[in-house]
């Protein structure tokens, strides 16, 4: 028997000893060594076949992955590893550090109970590092660290030892003060980063050799011996991988530091599902019990070409074998399990059944989606969702080249969103023109890419759009929407929602989705965000970051008239009055109304179109605007380009919001308009000679300038095919 066939072996027994199971993941900024950590870690642990050891990057297994060198989808993978006399299982998932896949980042984080954040000891804490920590730790995932490329400081910057050292001080304390800031209270001095404890440790991934400061101590090694290593050539460097071998100091490490499901599942739980704690489901997902009601949160949708659609998530409660029959939230029929497994990459690991603590991968749910929650229950409470920070700002219009291809086109379409839910569809059947939006350019290109060659349906597609929103600039008053019979009226007023309470439903600070649960809670959330106390009692419902609130009192009827008043509010945040663009941070209050006695007289043909009115009127009056996404550029560039960079800049209408000169390089912060940037990547390429290295981030949105909203307003609604000026308000008020 091979060596990975006995650790298939041993994983498969020791999936039943939670305490002995560590579920984990890797998460960092692009670029900073997370795949080949996850790799080296499994080729240490035993767990490739001999061939495969070695050849790089099993887990960017996928053909555009390896391609463009970066990975696009999480990745999951089971390992053994022996310490201190026992075995332990590591269900470890390597997430990607590209912006655009960063709401594969947060569903990963559902799944594990520790991560290692991974940081480049050259290029040191970058943007990505901080969301991903803060990430993490809203999850209430422990971190803890590893200082990557260490040969390259020494190689490439020719740092001396003592240098080095200050380097990995400033990465420590600077990753501290972050975990500092935004760790779970009850984790408070608890979840720090401390050398001596060795949760820091320091290394190369890829020449697979790590180091922390219990290990030297163990071994008798210091940081000198190391730094010699690596300095005296190539022989000496390849001892290292023997002295300090990545996977034994990294696993230690994890093993040590991280907690089991047993221990974690006790405060996660509470945390990320509102049920009852004391029903049956509470008690087995906490006490991560294999006794009682099956409950798994799906977090990925794996499309496999043989298999088909493979769902891995974590197992919180109970267990799930072959044959079994599980309801999945929001669907009306149970689906049953076809094949249960562990994940090594793209390859699966049968096994007959699974239990409570472990990462899985299930075939045959096809009804279930990232977010799904799974369980032998009916009606079970749902897993709380998961908090993505940010939305799609990108779209494309694609079509099918053949028009025989249109029904297979919208299918594959379906398929694509399932698998990737940080993609919106929006399919018309009529034009056949659909609208796929994503995080940004690189997304939509490989979305395209995997229509076309995956799935082999031959596409054309547009240039890429912008998502804007709308909102207006002040509270305009009062505005009256009649139904098209005359029996009923709408009285409405609308303002911009407080800027804080806008702010923390988009950093998912306070839960809005869905049926409101607790108002009381809610509305005491609100109010500490600057929302007026009259306003908190009167909460009808919430639409993404929009609100609408009736602030009415005693109105016969209105009760049974709210649904489709909430459905008339829906869809004004869905299409806006200006360029039918979603709306973002709108007040809407409910004034006044006057509705006929007979249902017949008040039905959705009546109401939801003098809803409408009323709220589109006060839009116009409050002074509509459209706001744009933007994105934070990180640029680093030889001093002597910077003007060219600052060009770049200039021509994209962006502003500089930070600049700083290190050494020879300075380091450039602005934010520019997302509509901008497409075409940025070559651009800076030639004008820097391919010597700048940038990055972004998504920073929210921002009012478009008033000199060229009329322009844009005009630009998309000619696109849409609508009249090019937006209706005034005398179009809503007969
Ligand atoms: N010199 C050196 N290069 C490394 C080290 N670790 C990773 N690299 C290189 O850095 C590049 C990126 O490595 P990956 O492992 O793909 O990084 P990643 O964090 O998974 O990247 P994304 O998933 O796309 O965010 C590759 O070219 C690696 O060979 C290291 O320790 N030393
Ligand atoms: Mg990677």
């Amino acid at each position: 028997m091979g060596r990975k066939e006995k650790n298939v072996q041993k994983a498969r027994k020791l999936m039943d000893r939670p305490k002995q199971i560590r579920n984990i993941g890797t998460a960092a900024h692009i670029d900073h060594g997370k795949t080949t950590l996850s790799d080296n870690l499994i080729a240490g642990a035993g767990m490739m076949s001999e061939e495969l050891a070695g050849k790089q990057l099993m887990l960017d297994f996928d053909e555009q992955e390896q391609e463009r060198g970066i990975t696009i989808d999480s990745a999951n993978v089971s390992m053994v590893h022996d310490f201190e006399g026992e075995e332990y299982l590591i269900n470890l998932v390597d997430t990607p550090g590209h912006v655009d896949f960063g709401g594969d980042v947060t569903r990963a984080m559902r799944a594990v109970d520790g991560v290692i954040i991974v940081v480049c000891a050259v290029e040191g804490i970058m943007p990505q590092t901080e969301t991903v920590i803060r990430q993490a730790l809203k999850e209430k995932v422990k971190p803890i660290l590893f200082i990557n490329k260490v040969d390259r400081l020494i190689k490439e910057l020719n740092v001396g030892a003592e240098e080095m050292q200050q380097r990995f001080h400033k990465i420590i304390r600077n990753v501290d003060q972050l975990i500092k800031n935004n760790v779970p209270e009850e984790f408070e001095g608890e979840w720090r980063l401390n050398v001596e404890d060795g949760n820091v440790a320091f290394g190369s991934a890829l020449q697979n050799w790590a180091i922390s400061v219990p290990y030297m101590k163990k071994e008798g090694i210091t940081f000198k011996d190391i730094y010699e290593h690596i300095e005296g050539g190539k022989e000496k460097e390849r001892e290292l991988l023997k002295i300090a071998p990545l996977h034994e100091v990294l696993l230690n490490q994890v093993i040590r530091h991280m907690p089991d499901p047993i221990t974690a599942q006790k405060y996660r739980i509470p945390h990320i599902w509102r049920g009852d704690p004391e029903s049956e489901v509470g008690q087995t997902m906490i006490k991560c019990s294999e006794d009682g009601p099956t409950a798994m949160m799906v977090t990925k949708i794996l499309i496999d070409e043989h298999a088909g659609e493979i769902a891995v998530g974590r197992l919180f409660g109970g267990k799930i074998e072959d044959g079994m029959e599980l309801h999945i939230d929001d669907q009306p029929r149970k689906n049953r399990v076809q094949q249960v497994s562990l994940s090594v990459g793209a390859d699966r690991i049968p096994v007959d059944e699974i239990k409570a603590g472990n990462v899985v991968a299930i075939g045959g749910l096809r009804d279930a989606i990232a977010g799904s929650t799974i369980s032998s229950v009916e009606d079970v409470v749902p897993f709380e969702e998961m908090k993505h920070f940010s939305e799609p700002v990108v779209t494309k219009a694609v079509e099918a080249k053949n028009t025989a291809d249109l029904p297979k086109l919208i299918e594959v379409l379906r398929s694509v969103a399932k698998a990737d839910p940080s993609i919106d569809i929006e399919i018309d059947q009529e034009t056949g023109e659909h609208l796929i939006s994503g995080m940004g350019e690189l997304h939509l290109e490989i979305t395209e890419h995997r229509i076309q060659e995956e799935h082999g349906v031959p596409i054309t597609s547009s240039e890429p759009i912008v998502v804007y929103r709308e909102c207006i600039d002040h509270e305009g008053g009062t505005f009256m929407g009649v139904s098209p019979n005359r029996h009923n009226r709408f009285y409405f007023d609308v303002e911009p929602l407080e800027e804080d309470i806008v702010h923390a439903i988009d950093q998912g600070d306070i839960s809005v989705h869905g049926k409101i649960k607790n108002k009381a809670d809610l509305a005491k959330e609100l109010r500490e965000l600057g929302l007026d106390k009259e306003q908190s009692k009167n909460i009808v419902t919430f639409y993404e970051d929009n609100v609408l609130l009736n602030m009415t009192k005693g109105i016969q009827y209105l009760n049974e008239t709210m649904e489709l008043i909430e459905q008339g509010f829906e869809e004004i945040c869905e299409e806006g009055p200006l360029a039918r663009e979603p709306c973002k941070g709108l007040k809407v209050k409910l004034v006044n109304a006057k509705l006929h006695e007979d249902t017949i007289h008040r039905g959705p043909a009546q109401v939801i179109p003098a809803v409408k009115n009323a709220i589109y009127g006060a839009m116009c009056q409050g002074d509509r605007v459209l706001l744009e996404p933007k994105q934070k550029v990180f640029i680093d560039t030889p001093s002597d380009l910077m003007g060219n960079v600052n060009v770049e800049i200039q021509q994209r209408r962006g502003d500089v919001i930070d600049m700083k000169q290190e050494g020879s390089d300075s380091h450039i912060v602005a934010k520019c308009p997302v509509s901008e940037m497409f075409g940025f990547s070559g651009d800076i390429r030639s004008a820097t000679g391919g010597k700048a290295l940038w990055s972004t981030e998504h920073a929210g949105f921002e009012k478009v300038p008033d000199s060229l909203q009329p322009e844009i307003v005009r630009r998309i609604r000619e696109r849409k095919g609508l009249n090019p000026e937006p209706f005034n308000e005398s179009h809503y008020s007969d």
